[in-house]
């Protein structure tokens, strides 16, 4: 039996981030979190570019830009997405995840998902540096072990 897996090894690897201005303040931790991980795991920050949209809405056109380069081994994702008293949150939520879903299948390249799809601002606070963790963490780990695993396939 063979067995393939990615490792959690970021040196070599380059990343873009794309991420989103809007709920800035939960997108600056998932970001710094994000940036905090790449390095940890031996990514070099000469080797990451930071790309700054309106809205996660915009997420998807961006990382498809920047994928399409074929400079980049991944592109991290990251926003928040907060429920409010109108249904613009599923419009733009959902266009965020199928888009990024789209632009992974079409590029070829891992794009992780860390958009936060919350129904309060408190829980997009817990998920971006506090209680439950940061989803930009995770993201960033999952784009290192995609990235990985896709070289070995
Ligand atoms: N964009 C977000 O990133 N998060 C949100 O919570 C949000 N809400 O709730 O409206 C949001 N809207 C803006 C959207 O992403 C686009 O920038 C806008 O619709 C213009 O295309």
């Amino acid at each position: 039996m063979k067995e393939i897996s990615g490792d959690l090894i970021a040196q070599g690897l380059k990343f873009a981030f794309v991420v989103a201005r809007f709920n800035e303040l939960i997108g600056e931790r998932l970001l710094e979190g994000a940036l905090d991980t790449f390095q940890r795991h031996g990514g070099n920050p000469d080797d990451v570019v930071v790309i700054r949209v309106p809205g996660a809405y915009e997420i998807p056109l961006a990382a498809k830009k920047i994928a399409g380069k074929g400079l980049y081994d991944a592109v991290i994702c990251l926003g928040a997405v907060i429920r409010g008293e109108t249904p613009h949150f599923d419009y733009v939520a959902a266009n965020a995840a199928s888009g990024i879903s789209t632009v992974s299948l079409e590029s070829g390249i891992p794009i992780s998902f860390g958009i936060l799809t919350t129904d309060t601002i408190e829980q997009a606070i817990e998920r971006s540096g506090t209680k439950s963790g940061n989803q930009g963490r995770n993201a960033t780990l999952t784009a290192i072990e995609m990235a990985s695993l896709l070289g070995k396939i």
